[in-house]
């Protein structure tokens, strides 16, 4: 056979990614992590497309459209939350494309690799970052590569589960911008985490990764990892200036693990929005540490957009927030939340109620708090022990998680036990903690007047209806 008609006869993948839906959730954004990956297998020659499960609020619409393509292979993105989405979609796949390679990937696959092997052992199971591994795991289904040589990859092979270990991105530098030729824009009508928006044409951006810090309650160690990995300012800075000019975007959200660790580079993209005359307005609603910021570096955010900005504040007690290995205390978080009000920044404190060695009283203490605080809005989360985390091995080993029901674990729902607080409790607290920091007629006429849009409106119902229903 000549070389020719190998050539032809190689199988040529034809791939679809999806984020995973959560029909009921109010919650959307851009899915970036995909939209990396396809960027670089285009890069290496592959043609992927994308289905963003996101923005369907039923399921018959969206399996319609899963089927609607000629694709020989499918790779889910899984939170925890949304995993028993994908097992049913699997087998969904399974029952009427029986031929379909499928892989699962994102944070959920990368925290617990053998238990999704083990409820999908058909399926390839992808751990760590996907922009390197994916065009490799392609290479090596159209014959052009091993498995075995494909950072991150689990699967099965005679029998035996091999995992290989995953390699982060090194120089995020070196990726390709996300496919943003593949989304609409203007079916992301919400701010991602916060709702609020001031303009449209929004989306998020991320412009580091990892974080150096271990809070006991965050699961950024089983993907993005303990090395905070920063992209150039400069880069950065060309990146928003694309989205700007060639997708209209006013609005930036950025949503990096923590954004701020090395002031100097922050500052610069900052200075660099003044300098290059970009006209945005942005804001950090995934949280940002940022106890060590000097006040002129908040006055120089203000001046570049920075409208907005979510500060992780967790407890209103120190031994809580010791116990969570927070760096910060709360003398500091009220200098921190003061000198960002003093620059004109909006600031929205996000609260976790059922750390360790938290108590009726402190959660009191945390509620007066957030309302001593010159906060605009608060944000208060039941603790989820997410797999990877250090707090799920402490509450394993003391019997606190009463609910192992994955699909519960989106933050709205009680899963801890904890000795004087019930999970009853614990939602009880919650709905306390909301009423009493809205019901102050000056934060309530303040967060009213943020409404900027229908979709905010129906967000934000769902949101209080969500806080009810727990
Ligand atoms: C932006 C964001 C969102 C956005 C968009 C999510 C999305 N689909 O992209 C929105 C606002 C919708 C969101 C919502 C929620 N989020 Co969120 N979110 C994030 C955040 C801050 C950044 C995600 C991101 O863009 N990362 C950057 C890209 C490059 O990484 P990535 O998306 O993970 O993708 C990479 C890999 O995972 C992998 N990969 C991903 N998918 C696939 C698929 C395949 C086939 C393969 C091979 C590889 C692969 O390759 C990608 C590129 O390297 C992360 C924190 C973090 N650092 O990851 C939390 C995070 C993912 N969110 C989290 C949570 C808990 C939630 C909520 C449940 C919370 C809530 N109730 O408010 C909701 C869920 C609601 C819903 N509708 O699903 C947790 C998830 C924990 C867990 N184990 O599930 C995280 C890790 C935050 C944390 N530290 O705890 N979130
Ligand atoms: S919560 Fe924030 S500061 Fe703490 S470890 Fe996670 S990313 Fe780092």
């Amino acid at each position: 056979m000549s070389l020719a008609v190998r050539t032809i006869q190689r199988r040529i993948v034809r791939a679809l990614l999806v984020n995973t839906p959560t029909y009921g959730s109010h919650l959307r954004s851009i899915p970036l992590g995909l939209l990396y990956i396809i960027s670089s297998c285009r890069r290496a020659g592959h043609d992927v497309s994308l289905l963003d499960g996101g923005v369907f609020r039923s399921r018959e619409a969206f399996e319609k459209e899963l089927l609607a393509g000629d694709f020989d292979t499918v790779g889910f993105s899984a939170m925890t939350h949304n995993f028993g989405e994908v097992v049913r979609l699997v087998s969904f796949i399974r029952n009427r494309r029986p031929g379909m390679t499928i892989l699962i990937g994102g944070v959920h696959a990368s925290a617990a690799w053998e238990q999704v092997a083990a409820v999908c052992p058909e399926c390839f199971v992808m751990t760590g970052e996907g922009e390197e591994a994916m065009p490799l795991v392609f290479d090596a289904m159209e014959g052009r590569g091993a498995l075995a040589d494909v950072p991150g990859l689990v699967w099965h092979e005679n029998g035996v589960l091999r995992h290989n270990r995953p390699r982060p991105v090194d120089d995020l530098d070196a990726l390709a911008l996300p496919a943003y030729d593949l989304v609409d824009f203007s079916d992301y009508t919400i701010g991602a985490h916060g709702m609020y928006f001031k303009r449209k044409p929004l989306t998020t951006i991320i412009t580091s990764r990892g974080c150096p810090f271990h809070c006991s309650f965050c699961a950024k160690s089983v993907l993005t990892g303990d090395t905070w990995r920063p992209r150039s300012p400069e880069g950065v800075l060309d990146e928003i200036e694309l989205l700007m000019h060639r997708y209209g975007i006013r609005e930036i959200h950025f949503e990096d693990d923590n954004i701020a660790l090395d002031e100097d580079r922050f500052r610069k993209i900052c200075q660099g929005i003044i300098d290059r005359g970009i006209d945005i307005t942005w804001k950090c609603p995934h949280g940002i540490y940022a106890t060590h910021l000097a006040q002129d570096t908040f006055e120089l955010m203000a001046r570049s957009g920075c409208y907005s900005l979510s500060f992780g504040i967790e407890s209103g007690n120190d031994q809580v927030l010791a116990m969570a290995h927070k760096t910060s205390n709360t003398a500091g978080l009220r200098k921190t939340v003061e000198a960002a009000r003093r620059a004109g920044i909006q600031v929205i404190g996000f609260f976790i109620l059922g750390l360790e060695g938290e108590t009726p009283q402190t959660i009191r203490e945390t509620i007066d708090f957030a309302k001593s605080l010159p906060l605009d809005a608060a944000q208060f989360n039941l603790c989820v022990p997410f797999i990877g985390t250090q707090i799920r091995e402490t509450y394993l080993d003391l019997g606190y998680i009463s609910d192992r029901d994955l699909d519960t674990y989106d933050v709205d729902h009680a899963v801890v036990n904890l000795p004087g607080l019930s999970t009853k409790d614990m939602k009880r607290w919650r709905l306390r903690a909301f009423l009493e920091f809205y019901s102050r007629p000056s934060i309530f006429l303040r967060n009213l007047r943020a409404v900027s849009s229908v979709d905010v409106m129906k967000a934000l119902f769902f949101r209080l209806r969500n806080i009810w229903r727990a």
